[in-house]
C-alpha cells in the first residue's frame, strides 16, 4: 500500500549491537565514564549520572547520547521529534507521521490503526544501537529525547539542514504524566515509588533527561535564534486548537495543505485518526507490547493514560503546585516562556 515516497516504511528492529558505540571513545572509558560521574537515585531499579548538566541512565540513555554525538549523521532532509519523556510524544509522532505520509495511506487503511504510534516513528536514542540508520530511504523521521546542548553540531548548526519540531508541556502534568508511568514500569518487587519521592526528584531536577526546565530551555532559546530550524510546541496549545497546530507542522515542514486538501478534510482526519481517543481504543494500543530494547519492554496501554491538562490537580498538594509554580517562574524568568496551566 505504501509509495515510494513514503516516509518512514515501518521499521524492524533486527537484534541489539550494544559493543558498537561510540568509536571516538575507547570501549574501557565508555565503561568508565559512568563510574566517574556524579551520580543518584534513579525512579525506578537503575541510577541515574549526570553527564553535561543531564540525568541519564547510564546503561542506555548516557550511551545513546555517546554514539549520537560520536557517529550520527544527519541529512539535510532528516525531521527529529524532540521531547522530554511524558510531554505529548507519542501524539506528536502520529501527527506529524500522519501529516507528511498523508498521500500514503488513506483513513481507513492507516498503519497508525494497526500500529503504535513509537513503532512508526523510531526513537533514535535506542534505534542507533539496533540498525543500520545509513540504509534507510530519506526523509528520516525520528524522535529524541536528548536535550538540545547534547545534541551534536551536525545536528544543530543551521547549515546541516534538518529539521527539528519539539513539544513541551506544563511540568506539573509532565510530573504525575511521569510519575504514573514509572510505577507501571517498575518491577513487581519494589514498592511503588511515591508521589512524595517522585515530586522530590523532580523538583531537584533528577530525571530522565531532566532538569525539566533546562530540557525546555534549550529548545526554547535556539527556536527563537532559528524558527526556520527548529518549531517549539506546548502540548496545552495543540489540545486547545488542534487543527491550527497540525497546519503550523505541516507548514514548517514545507508541506503545507492544499486548498483542496484543506476543502476535503484532511486536516480534521488527521486530527481525529490521532486523537487520544482513537489511539487509546485501538486493539494494537490495548494489547500490544513495545520492545525499546532488551530489557525495556513497555505495554502500548501506558501511552495513553488521560492525555488532559491540568490532570495534576488531582494528585499534587497546593503546596506541591506552588513550589513547582515557584520553579517555573524563576528557571523561566528571563526567557518570557510561560505555561498557562
Ligand atoms: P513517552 O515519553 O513515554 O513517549 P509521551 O507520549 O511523551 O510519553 O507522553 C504521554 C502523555 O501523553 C500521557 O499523558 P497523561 O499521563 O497525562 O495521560 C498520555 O496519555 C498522553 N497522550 C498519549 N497519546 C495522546 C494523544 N493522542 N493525544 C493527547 N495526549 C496523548
Amino acid at each position: 500500500m505504501a509509495s515510494e515516497e513514503t516516509i518512514n516504511p515501518i521499521p524492524k528492529i533486527e537484534g541489539e549491537d550494544d559493543e558498537e558505540i561510540a568509536p571516538q571513545m575507547t570501549h574501557k572509558r565508555c565503561i568508565e565514564l559512568p563510574q566517574n560521574l556524579p551520580r543518584d537515585k534513579g525512579w525506578m531499579t537503575e541510577h541515574l549520572v549526570l553527564y553535561q548538566g543531564f540525568w541519564l541512565t547510564p546503561d542506555s540513555a548516557l550511551k545513546a547520547v555517546i554514539s549520537i554525538q560520536n557517529r550520527f549523521y544527519p541529512r539535510p532532509s532528516d525531521i527529529f521529534l524532540a521531547s522530554s519523556p511524558k510531554t505529548g510524544t507519542t501524539w506528536l509522532k502520529a501527527l506529524i507521521f500522519a501529516t507528511l505520509n498523508r498521500t500514503c495511506y488513506d483513513f481507513s487503511t492507516h498503519p497508525l490503526l494497526v500500529h503504535n504510534p513509537h513503532d512508526c516513528v523510531p526513537l533514535l536514542d535506542t534505534f542507533i544501537h539496533q540498525n543500520d540508520l545509513e540504509s534507510w530511504p530519506s526523509p528520516r523521521f525520528l524522535s529524541t529525547h536528548m536535550p538540545y546542548t547534547l545534541l551534536p553540531c551536525s545536528m544543530t548548526c543551521a547549515s546541516s539542514g534538518c529539521k527539528l519540531v519539539y513539544v513541551c508541556r506544563n511540568p506539573k502534568d509532565v510530573l504525575v504524566s511521569k510519575w504514573k508511568f514509572m510505577n507501571k514500569l517498575r518491577p513487581k518487587h519494589l514498592p511503588p515509588l511515591s508521589l512524595d519521592e517522585a515530586f522530590k526528584l523532580f523538583c531537584e531536577g533528577v530525571s530522565h533527561y531532566g532538569p525539566y526546565w533546562d530540557h525546555v530551555l534549550g529548545y526554547w532559546k535556539a527556536s527563537l535564534e532559528n524558527p526556520e530550524k527548529i518549531l517549539f510546541l506546548k502540548y496545552e496549545d495543540l489540545k486547545r486548537e488542534p487543527l491550527e497546530g497540525v497546519k503550523r507542522l505541516a507548514e514548517f515542514l514545507g508541506k503545507p495543505f492544499l486548498v483542496e486538501e484543506e476543502k476535503a478534510g484532511m486536516v480534521q482526519g488527521i486530527v481525529r485518526l490521532c486523537s487520544f481517543e482513537n489511539l487509546r481504543n485501538l486493539e494494537v494500543n490495548k494489547r500490544d507490547v513495545i520492545r525499546f530494547s532488551k530489557d525495556i519492554v513497555v505495554e502500548n496501554r501506558n501511552f495513553f493514560r488521560k492525555g488532559n491538562v491540568g490532570d495534576s490537580e488531582n494528585y499534587l498538594t497546593a503546596e506541591m503546585m506552588q513550589l513547582l509554580d515557584e520553579i517555573t517562574k524563576k528557571k523561566f524568568f528571563s526567557s518570557r516562556l510561560i505555561f498557562g496551566a
